[in-house]
């Protein structure tokens, strides 16, 4: 990468202003964490929704999954690897933990149940699930 989109990896795009996410990431808030890279950071959920539940978030504040856009091209190939990063990271977390399988669910927007606005993927596992969803 070049100097430019490593800076991006920690600046935000346009947003509302820092969530909760910004403080675990400065370490401002304390949280079950996980794991750790250069990009991104997963913790156990504060309200898990199953016996595994377990939050992996970009450290660049990216709102919802449609702000993770850019017209710099440079920017944009970085971005995609990014999500890609945070799909691989959430995969290798949950493999351990979650045997059986597990569920990998972003809330996105208003009428998608987010609440929290900095893109985060929520991996459930250890559970049977009634009502799921597709
Ligand atoms: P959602 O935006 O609806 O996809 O979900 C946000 C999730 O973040 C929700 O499952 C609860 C979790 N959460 C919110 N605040 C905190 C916190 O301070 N610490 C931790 N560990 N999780 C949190």
């Amino acid at each position: 990468y070049s100097d430019e989109v490593k800076r991006a990896q920690t600046q935000s795009v346009a947003t509302p202003g820092p969530t909760i996410f910004d403080k675990i990431l400065s370490r401002e808030i304390p949280a079950d964490i996980i794991y750790e890279d250069d990009l991104c950071l997963a913790f156990n959920d504060v309200a898990p929704q199953a016996p595994v539940h377990f939050l992996v978030i970009p450290k660049r504040r990216i709102p919802r999954l449609q702000d993770a856009e850019e017209s710099d091209k440079e920017v944009i190939v970085y971005l995609l690897e990014l999500l890609g990063h945070l799909m691989s990271v959430a995969r290798a977390l949950a493999a351990p933990r979650a045997p059986l399988g597990w569920r990998l669910v972003v809330n996105n927007g208003r009428a998608g149940a987010q609440s929290v606005y900095h893109l985060h993927l929520h991996v459930l596992g250890g559970g049977r699930w009634a009502g799921r969803p597709g």
